[in-house]
């Protein structure tokens, strides 16, 4: 098994919402485990080195605008290949184009409003990890369940 983590962040938009709980529920119910998570509001300078791969695009600045309007939910899932699967949860970067279905697919239609955000890579996730979170923030714990989710 290849146990994995990744960054996994629920968007102003989502709290705005008040879909927190059912993004949530829906990893929770998967078999993904939390590791860690926190309620804050992005600094600027947070926002940019979050989405530094896409300084200079035209929609960097409404981005960075939008990701730093409230507060979001910062989180580090664990899980068999996590990086990939939680990418198909969330379904295209565009939720017009997203799967029905899927957490974009089913709660967004917008591009610039697509609830969550989530690693590209095991690489890029503990690069946004470092950026959100201390290594003491990270919680090492057990399921007594964990044989009903992964052989
Ligand atoms: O990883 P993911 O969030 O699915 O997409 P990225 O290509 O990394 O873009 C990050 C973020 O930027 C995307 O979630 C929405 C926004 N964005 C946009 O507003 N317009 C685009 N044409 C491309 C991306
Ligand atoms: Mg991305």
């Amino acid at each position: 098994i290849t146990m994995e983590r990744t960054f996994l962040m629920l968007k102003p938009d989502a709290i705005q919402r008040g879909l927190i709980g059912e993004v949530i529920a829906r990893l929770e119910k998967k078999g993904f485990q939390l590791v860690a998570m926190k309620f804050l509001r992005l600094t600027r300078e947070m926002a940019e080195k979050h989405y530094e791969e896409h300084v200079g695009k035209p929609f960097f600045p409404g981005l960075v605008d939008y990701i730093t309007s409230a507060p979001v939910v910062a989180m580090c899932w664990q899980g068999k290949d996590i990086v990939t699967v939680s990418r198909d949860l969330m379904g295209a970067t565009n939720p017009a184009k997203a799967a029905p279905g899927t957490i974009r697919g089913t709660f967004a239609v917008d591009i610039g409003r697509n609830i969550i955000h989530g690693s590209d890579s095991p690489a890029s996730a503990e690069r946004e990890l470092a950026i959100y979170f201390a290594p003491e923030d990270f919680v090492s714990w057990e399921r007594n369940n964990q044989p009903w989710i992964t052989e």
